[in-house]
């Protein structure tokens, strides 16, 4: 309390001496050269506005201070996670998923390697991802810190992080899907792993012309079983729903009264194809777009996954599909209309409501749970062209609220109010909810409160706990794909901008505090949790952790027990690795050997990190106190290769090296 009191009078005598000022910068006590050492004359010296002052002092993070919330981020088309505290908007932590990072030493010779080769596609080694939508694990509605799932939109995979060491354990591929988008989200306990379909192919994505769309082109959406005892997604005990060839989007699971359902949007009813060969044809942007309402697929997951668990799917590439029939007679799935080119299907914090933001339509609609079943209950009279059932829309719907242009993804604070990204409004749109909201909140229900301004272009928008049974309503983060003008110029390609809006207080008082560039990708959505949620470690358990499996190695090396053993052509190492040594320091080879070498570091310190670089040999590690790895290659190359430490780990860290010699 005694803090809060403290840094509000800094705000106040800031922002009066900087009123004061208003003649805008003068002379400061320092004179016209170096900084000030008077706050007032700093911020009359950069021209910073009592509003700027007081986001500074919202967002500033002294040295060793750590932040409150730790947002996890996409990393778009670099195939990668970005871990970022919040307020203060420091770049923490890359996490290597489906593109090798070097960094981590993620894809150069270690465990990684593995992990990366579980997403090849039929075979073929795929070297980035589309990373769009990260996942936290959750407990009863709530994040549990434990894990964190994202999917590849680029080719329909989904990644296993293990929050105990932020690493990627695990990328499973979809076998009947090529491109994926609505995912990953997950049920309230962490059942399941949801990734939903986006553009259409048929099942298993073999060939067949466009003019077979109809007939053999489908969505297909995966339940991804998660066992968290063996921290890994089980495709054994996953299935799948054939679903129309519509474009599924983005998914939500319902949480709370709606546990048990999941929602999607889609686009392209109209099941576009395309100008085709002979250009006849509408474009995809006008073919898609023709419907004023596409459907809100509406799915009874528990009642899918009965019908999995009596066989009713049929086994495709090796994961069981429930076919779109059976999903119809068995009353798995139900449409509703939803306003036109829909992008965003989010479930409010206690499950009533799935809000849905139509991107051609200036008004987010607002689907009720119970009203969607009783609904069902009372038997819909329409169906769509492969039968589906639809409900309609003055049934299933709740309220309207007109936001303006360009609604997108939606997210929910703890006083009742819904934040939507307004795309071509390039603002954040706050209004209030209704139902068991109301109270929460001044104004009237379903009704806008206040738009923001955001630069630009905002994509999605996270909230603190934003996707939980109970969030928490300090910020949200805007996700701009635009920046233009925001930042010094870097080129034609440029970054991203996330922005920090402070929502802590009702009404129109929504105020960004910080713009951070992304100068690495185009992240679509983040998540942010509590920090002291995360529980990572600070080094492994025990020396000659393996990370894949969580455990001691059996191979981990103790100090002394360092040795090369040759049988004929094989050769195998055992090495330590501590500051500022590696033992052995001299592995001699043979050209054409087959090698396996493990590596371990016996540190126990936080931070004494030490890589593993040999030079020419396309091999780098990350060996964390504690850690333990190997790597297996065949020395194809005779000559010297000098290998090293490529972390600054100590003062004789330059001295850290080897030799590998090789003779021809
Ligand atoms: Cu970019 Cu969620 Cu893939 Cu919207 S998605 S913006
Ligand atoms: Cu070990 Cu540098």
């Amino acid at each position: 309390m005694k803090h809060w009191k403290k840094i509000i009078f800094v705000v106040a005598v800031v922002a009066g001496l900087v009123a004061a000022c208003s003649g805008g910068p003068t002379a400061t006590p320092e004179g016209a050269t170096g900084i000030p050492q008077d706050a007032a004359a700093v911020a009359a010296q950069r021209g910073l506005t009592p509003a700027d002052i007081t986001a500074a002092l919202k967002t500033y993070t002294p040295s060793g201070q750590t932040d409150p919330y730790i947002m996890f981020a996409s990393g778009g088309q670099g195939g990668q996670v970005l871990v970022i505290g919040v307020p203060s908007m420091r770049i923490l932590r890359l996490i290597g998923v489906f593109s090798p990072e070097s960094w981590q030493g993620y894809g150069y010779g270690g465990g990684g390697d593995k992990v990366l080769a579980e997403g090849n596609v039929k075979g073929k080694e795929i070297k980035w991802g589309d990373t769009h939508h990260p996942g936290l694990s959750e407990t009863k509605g709530e994040y549990d810190g434990q894990w964190l799932f994202i999917n590849d939109k680029a080719n329909a995979r989904v990644a296993v992080i293990d929050l105990r060491d932020f690493e990627t354990k695990q990328i499973v591929k979809n076998p009947n899907a090529i491109v994926d988008h609505g995912g990953s989200f997950v049920t309230p306990d962490t059942d399941y792993v949801i990734e939903g379909p986006q553009y259409a192919t048929p099942i298993g994505w073999g060939y067949a012309p466009l003019s077979e769309y109809k007939d053999k082109y489908r969505g297909v959406i995966t339940f991804w079983k998660f066992d968290r005892d063996k921290g890994r997604i089980d495709p054994k005990q996953s299935f799948q729903i054939e679903l129309p060839p519509y474009w599924q989007d983005l998914c939500d699971a319902g949480k709370g009264v709606s546990n048990g359902w999941i929602f999607c949007n889609s686009f392209n009813t109209e099941m576009a194809t395309g100008m085709g060969v002979d250009g006849k044809g509408a474009p995809y942007e006008a073919g898609t777009t023709q419907n004023d309402t596409d459907y809100l697929h509406i799915i009874n997951w528990k009642a899918a996954e009965a019908d999995f668990k009596a066989g009713k799917g049929k086994d495709i590439n090796g994961i069981s599909v429930i076919p779109l029939e059976t999903a119809i007679s068995d009353k798995l799935l139900y449409f509703t209309p939803e306003p036109k080119s829909p992008h965003g299907a989010d479930v409010t914090p206690g499950g009533e409501y799935v809000v849905v933001g139509g991107k051609l339509d200036p008004h987010v609609t607002i689907y009720s749970f119970d009203k969607i079943q009783k609904a069902i209950a009372a038997g819909p009279t329409e169906k769509d062209t492969f039968g589906v059932p639809v409900l309609k829309l003055d049934d299933t719907k709740e309220a309207q609220v007109e936001l303006g242009l360009g609604p997108l993804h939606t997210v929910f604070d703890d006083k009742g109010y819904a934040y939507t990204s307004m795309f071509l409004d390039s603002a954040v749109a706050r209004w209030t909810l209704g139902g068991p909201y109301a109270d929460k909140h001044p104004e009237q229900p379903w009704t806008k409160v206040q738009s923001l301004p955001v630069q630009y272009n905002i994509g999605h928008i996270a909230a603190a706990e934003g996707d939980t049974a109970s969030p928490d309503g300090q910020y949200v983060v805007a996700l701009d794909k635009w920046s233009i003008d925001r930042f010094a110029n870097v080129g034609p390609l440029m970054p991203q901008n996330f922005q920090l809006v402070d929502i802590s207080q009702t009404g129109d008082k929504m105020q960004v505090l910080y713009d951070m560039p992304i100068g690495m990708a185009e992240p679509h959505y983040a998540q942010i949790i509590k920090a002291d949620k995360l529980k990572p470690w600070q080094v492994y358990p025990e020396v000659g952790w393996n990370p894949e499996t969580q455990s001691v190695d059996p191979n981990a090396v103790k100090a002394g027990s360092e040795k090369v053993v040759r049988n004929g052509k094989d050769v195998e190492i055992w090495m330590s690795v501590i500051r500022s040594h590696y033992t052995p320091d001299l592995v001699e080879l043979q050209k054409g050997d087959h090698v396996v070498w493990h590596l371990t570091s016996l540190e126990r310190t936080p931070d004494a990190t030490h890589g593993f670089a040999i030079p020419g040999y396309n091999i780098n590690l990350s060996l964390e106190p504690g850690e333990s790895q190997t790597i297996e290659f065949d020395a194809d190359q005779d000559g010297t290769f000098p290998f090293y430490c490529t972390e600054f780990c100590s003062a004789l860290h330059l001295e850290m090296t080897g030799q590998m010699l090789v003779k021809p």
